[in-house]
């Protein structure tokens, strides 16, 4: 039993190399809209609103394809740099996922 917690333990005290960080889509947004990243990071995609969106990569480095109510998708920033996005149904819906 002793030992388990220990296993337990040692499992979370592992680093993480890859991090997941979650944007949501909502009122025709993204929140956050500037997101800050390590290469090799993954971002979920929620959508919240109603309609239909899109997280879109301007470089074509991710696309989550199209996201209806409720629906999520996660991407993997896989080059360093600016990566601006958009959604590509309502394109004046933007934002930039930055990868160190
Ligand atoms: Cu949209």
């Amino acid at each position: 039993m002793r030992t388990m917690l220990v296993l337990a333990l040692l499992a979370f005290a592992v680093p993480a190399y890859a991090a997941n960080h979650a944007v949501q889509i909502k009122g025709m947004k993204f929140h956050p809209a500037k997101i800050s990243v390590a290469v090799g990071d993954t971002i979920t995609f929620t959508n919240a609103d109603s309609m239909t969106h899109t997280a879109t990569a301007g470089d074509g480095s991710f696309d989550t394809g199209q996201l209806a109510k409720g629906k999520s998708a996660k991407v993997k920033i896989a080059k360093a740099g600016a990566h601006p996005f958009h959604c590509a149904i309502h394109t004046s819906m933007t934002g930039t996922v930055t990868a160190k």
